[in-house]
């Protein structure tokens, strides 16, 4: 038995999303961000970083066990399923799966929150902003070419790393980013969003602004 500390429009609902494709016991506890965007103190109360996703695994060798990090959340989850939706089998799509897995967060959420900040702040925001939507542009255009050569990150299934990308490129797309430019891009996007576990953790996490355009049936869920 799992709990998801469940911050509203983050990357926790990454986790939501998993727990689903994994058929995991999970309750979600859920938090409401500040006016200016940050987590509220209570998720302090459950680690000290306060950011979310934040994990307990209830049912841990080490009793309860208090987990951050979604990389490592995903793993420990993706264990905890006997591997399912972890590493292929292939060597060629484990290096892909790996790569796509640490890539999410590692450089192409941090340009992505790099704009995002520099983007609020005048002048010299849009001198910085010079440098990083030429760096940002790389990313996506290289996110571009590996998926026109394959159907899902790390090959021909559907895998964990598939859920650590969503979080990037439906921030992209929702900030104006994906172009005609970035056709496969875009068609993965409608790829992930056609799964069914990806409708059930949006309807469990309630509002998601970076997902599908939503019925006003499930909105008001
Ligand atoms: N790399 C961390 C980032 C965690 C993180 O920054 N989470 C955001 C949610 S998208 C957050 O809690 N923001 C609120 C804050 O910083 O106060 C992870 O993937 O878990």
């Amino acid at each position: 038995m799992f709990i998801v500390h469940h911050l509203n429009n983050s990357r926790s609902q990454r986790i939501l999303w998993l727990m689903e494709e994994l058929g995991l016991d999970y309750a979600i506890r859920f938090y409401e961000r500040n006016k200016d965007m940050s987590a509220p103190e209570a998720l302090r109360a459950v680690h000290p970083l306060g950011k979310s996703p934040i994990v307990e695994d209830l049912d841990s060798s080490a009793s309860r066990q208090v987990l951050v990090e979604t990389g490592a959340i995903v793993e420990h989850l993706v264990g905890s399923a006997d591997g399912k939706l972890g590493l292929p089998a292939t060597p060629r799509e484990a290096v892909l799966y790996r790569q796509y897995l640490h890539y999410a967060e590692g450089s192409l959420m941090p340009i992505l929150f790099t704009s995002l900040v520099a983007s609020k702040i005048l002048l010299l925001g849009r001198f910085a902003l010079k440098r990083i939507r030429p760096m940002l542009e790389t990313h996506l255009n290289f996110v571009e070419q590996e998926l026109r050569g394959r159907e899902w990150f790390a090959g021909t299934a559907f895998t964990a790393a598939d859920i650590m990308m969503s979080f990037p490129l439906e921030a992209a797309g929702a900030r104006g980013f994906l172009g005609d430019d970035n056709r496969a891009t875009t068609d993965w996007l409608a790829r992930i969003h056609a799964r069914p576990a990806y409708h059930r953790a949006l309807e469990k996490g309630g509002p998601y602004a970076f997902g599908p355009p939503r019925s006003s049936k499930e909105t008001t869920q």
